[in-house]
């Protein structure tokens, strides 16, 4: 194989991935106005194509597409006191309509549990109004003030995918919560982005929420990026905006809560899982163009060749491919090639007079750069093929470059020496205790992502059988995640 190197890719990755988003152009980030940034057209149609995966899989799920309105009266975005508490410094406030003051502040939502929850409780009243399922892709709204990065860290996240749902009971939310991570894990399948179920420590939940399992995944330079979560919600928001339905017996009931959410920080992952120094690498269901036809003209036979492209278009279109032929002009093959390399283009076709006289067809597949001569008339067969290798060959070598990047450490100075050298993700054995955790993640300098959700179990708990917390040496509790993080 002849895989292309991945050097820049690993080595200056955060200048890599600036590139790669300007140059492509998925997204340009010099909009005046920190935090912001515009789809780009190539972009916006990866944008497209992963959304189409999203809301597939919560349809398929049973979850209805909604939309809320941007704006959140203030009272109603402090009515849980937690939320509020935790969001304060991040909402961007509306204070004026023209050059009057407003009577009510209007928050921009920075996430729609306090849209959305009053309306809840309008539409819950029964039993058989249980249970609701709906979600929302939207832009939402934070003043981050930790460094902003193109999509990754944003303050108009403009591609935030809300999912809310309300149940009867304590078990169906939690069987809620195993199907939501079960949708991100497919969402993330299908994007052959590794990832890590951690379920965060009570310091670091999502305000409100009872519990929180992230997606974790490891980027090229070693630091961990949360791509998605899933929150438990309990009661607390049903109360606060009080949603009940009654019971058989006539009693109230507050219902249960789950909510979970996913970003362009996910189209950020897929687009720096996967590349490597020739530009983007897709995956064939995201990638907007999946072959492309190059005509490799000489003098003489321009027209022929030409004609031919363009009949292997039709025929790759009509089964169903998403295909473009470059016959631009005035720019050389090896420009072609260089340019849809750079776009992640899966599937390469170059067809030139000998390939007339021969009734054949060159394939480059963009994953491995490797050539292979086909009969044309085969060629759609051939193609499906490549792009099916093309995608296992990028879920496994994400996926081992992302089992290497996942160590167990015994000590502080391992698990420092180790993220140190390599970055990723370090396990090791805590006695549970925040302040210790605290004193932890000085020590290693790191932070500590949460105890590994275990997907079967529902259950968090590893059998430690006698281990000693790393961090105080008193009995272990937990098997912990630790890693620098985005
Ligand atoms: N209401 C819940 C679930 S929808 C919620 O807001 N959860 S969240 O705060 O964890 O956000 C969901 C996901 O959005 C995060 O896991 C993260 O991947 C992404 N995200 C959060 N903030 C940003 C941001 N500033 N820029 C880009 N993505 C973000
Ligand atoms: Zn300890």
């Amino acid at each position: 194989m002849t895989n292309p190197e991945r050097k820049v890719w690993s080595q200056e990755y955060s200048e890599w991935f600036h590139k790669v988003i300007a140059d492509v152009p998925i997204y340009d980030t010099r909009y005046p106005v920190k935090g912001t940034g515009i789809w780009m057209p190539f972009g916006f149609r990866i944008r497209k194509e992963v959304l189409s995966i999203i809301r597939d899989e919560l349809e398929r799920t049973g979850h209805e597409e909604v939309l809320f309105p941007l704006l959140i009266p203030e009272y109603l975005l402090s009515k849980e006191s937690e939320h509020i508490r935790n969001f304060e410094d991040e909402v961007y406030w509306v204070t004026h309509g023209g050059k009057t003051p407003l009577e009510v502040k209007l928050a921009l939502r920075p996430t729609s549990e306090t849209a959305m929850y009053p309306m809840f409780k309008l539409w819950i009243n029964a039993y058989s109004d249980l249970p609701l399922k709906i979600f929302q892709i939207v832009n939402v709204f934070r003043y981050e003030t930790k460094a902003t990065r193109p999509m990754i860290r944003v303050r108009e996240v403009s591609t935030f995918k809300e999912a809310h749902t309300a149940h009867a009971t304590r078990e169906e939310a939690e069987e809620q919560e195993r199907i939501g991570i079960e949708v991100y894990s497919r969402i993330f399948e299908r994007l052959k982005i590794p990832f890590l179920t951690t379920t965060r420590p009570d310091w670091d939940k999502f305000p409100g929420a009872e519990r929180s399992v992230a997606f974790d995944t490891v980027m090229p330079d070693g630091r961990v990026l949360q791509i998605g979560t899933v929150h438990f919600l309990g009661q607390g928001f049903a109360k606060a905006f009080d949603i009940k339905y009654m019971k058989s017996d006539g009693n109230y009931e507050y219902v249960w809560q789950t909510c979970y959410g996913i970003s362009e920080r996910a189209i950020a992952a897929l687009i720096s899982v996967h590349g490597d120094d020739h530009g983007l690498v897709l995956p064939s269901e995201v990638a907007p163009v999946q072959v492309v036809v190059i005509p490799i003209v000489y003098k003489g036979r321009e027209e022929e060749v030409l004609k031919r492209c363009r009949e292997v278009k039709d025929t790759l279109e009509r089964s169903g491919l998403r295909v473009a032929i470059d016959d631009r002009r005035d720019i050389t093959p090896g420009n072609k090639y260089y340019a849809w390399e750079m776009k992640g283009a899966p599937v390469r076709v170059e067809i030139g007079p000998r390939d007339l006289d021969n009734n054949t067809a060159v394939l480059v597949r963009r994953d491995t750069l490797s050539k292979t001569h086909v009969n044309v008339d085969g060629v759609v067969d051939e193609i499906r093929k490549i792009m099916i290798q093309i995608d296992e060959g990028l879920a496994e070598r994400s996926r081992e470059w992302m089992k290497s990047m996942v160590r167990e450490v015994e000590t502080i100075e391992q698990a420092k020496g180790e993220l140190d050298a390599r970055g990723g993700v370090v396990e090791l054995n805590w006695c549970g205790r925040t302040s210790c955790g605290e004193e932890l993640e000085k020590m290693i300098d790191a932070r500590i992502l949460g105890v590994p959700f275990d997907k079967d179990k529902g259950k968090n708990e590893p059998s430690l059988n006698g281990a000693k917390c790393a961090g105080c040496n008193e009995a272990a509790t937990k098997k912990i995640r630790v890693a620098r993080s985005y």
